[in-house]
């Protein structure tokens, strides 16, 4: 397997975030929390690419909302905040293998709402991700089904309070959205924006910070890396939105 990640820019502070966070981000943490990121992944037997950062795109690293992959097609999205539109490019070249189809306007999507569990993509109806998008999803991938899910107020994308174990379980954060018919390993609310983890096999990248969340995954089965995240947290970023995983 493969993950395709992208660097992260001097311009990281002006990424945009929800709220100010309590301390400003500090850019040199952050891109050693990234090198700890591809580190983990590389541990797990994953090949990893990293394409350059561009200055004008202070959200780049967040590379999982420029594209959806699944078996040998990617579909570009049309990310939902405009300032990151011009993010998608760096990503199409990099995935110029693959079977490409591009989502265009009205439509918008991003790679953060759409968890994919066997042939079912559950897509968060955000801020970020219109019918269209959704639509659009459905229309690329026609051999899967799209199972749209609304989101708490205030949740940026489905994979804030949930991620994929692989093994067709997901990790769910307790009180946060209905994944009707999936087995669920429950984050407790305390521990609520640790359920953002990326599995491959029976290891996981874990945030560092949620001591309970690594224990309870490492009941589940999982060999864990935990990797500290604090700095994308100030941009509202986690683990899954930093790469994107190739099968093959
Ligand atoms: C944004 O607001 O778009 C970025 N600052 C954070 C994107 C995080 N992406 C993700 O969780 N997939």
């Amino acid at each position: 397997m493969r993950a395709l990640l992208r660097a992260i820019p001097d311009s990281f502070p002006r990424a945009l975030a929800a709220k100010a966070p309590a301390s400003p981000i500090e850019v040199a943490l952050a891109r050693a929390q990234h090198r700890a990121y591809r580190a983990a992944l590389e541990a797990m037997g994953l090949a990893v690419t990293v394409l350059p950062a561009d200055e004008a795109l202070p959200d780049c690293c967040f590379i999982e909302d420029t594209a959806v992959v699944a078996g040998g097609v990617a579909l570009l999205t049309r990310t939902g905040a405009p300032s990151r539109r011009g993010e998608t490019a760096a990503t199409a070249s990099a995935l110029a293998g693959l079977e490409l189809r591009k989502m265009e306007s009205p439509a918008t999507l991003d790679g953060g709402d759409v968890m994919r569990v066997g042939k079912t993509f559950f897509v968060g109806r955000s801020a970020r991700t219109n019918p269209e998008g959704l639509a659009a999803l459905g229309a690329a991938f026609p051999d899967h089904r799209v199972v749209p899910v609304e989101l708490p107020p205030g949740v940026l994308h489905l994979k804030c309070v949930c991620s994929p174990l692989g093994d067709g379980r997901v990790l769910l954060a307790e009180r946060t959205v209905a994944l009707p018919g999936v087995e669920t390993v429950w984050v407790p609310w305390e521990e609520r924006d640790a359920a953002n983890v990326v599995s491959v096999g029976t290891q996981a990248v874990a945030p560092a910070e949620f001591p309970r969340t690594l224990e309870l995954l490492a009941r589940a089965g999982f060999r864990v890396h935990p990797v500290p995240t604090t700095e994308v947290r100030k941009a509202d970023g986690a683990l899954t939105c930093q790469s994107i995983i190739l099968e093959g």
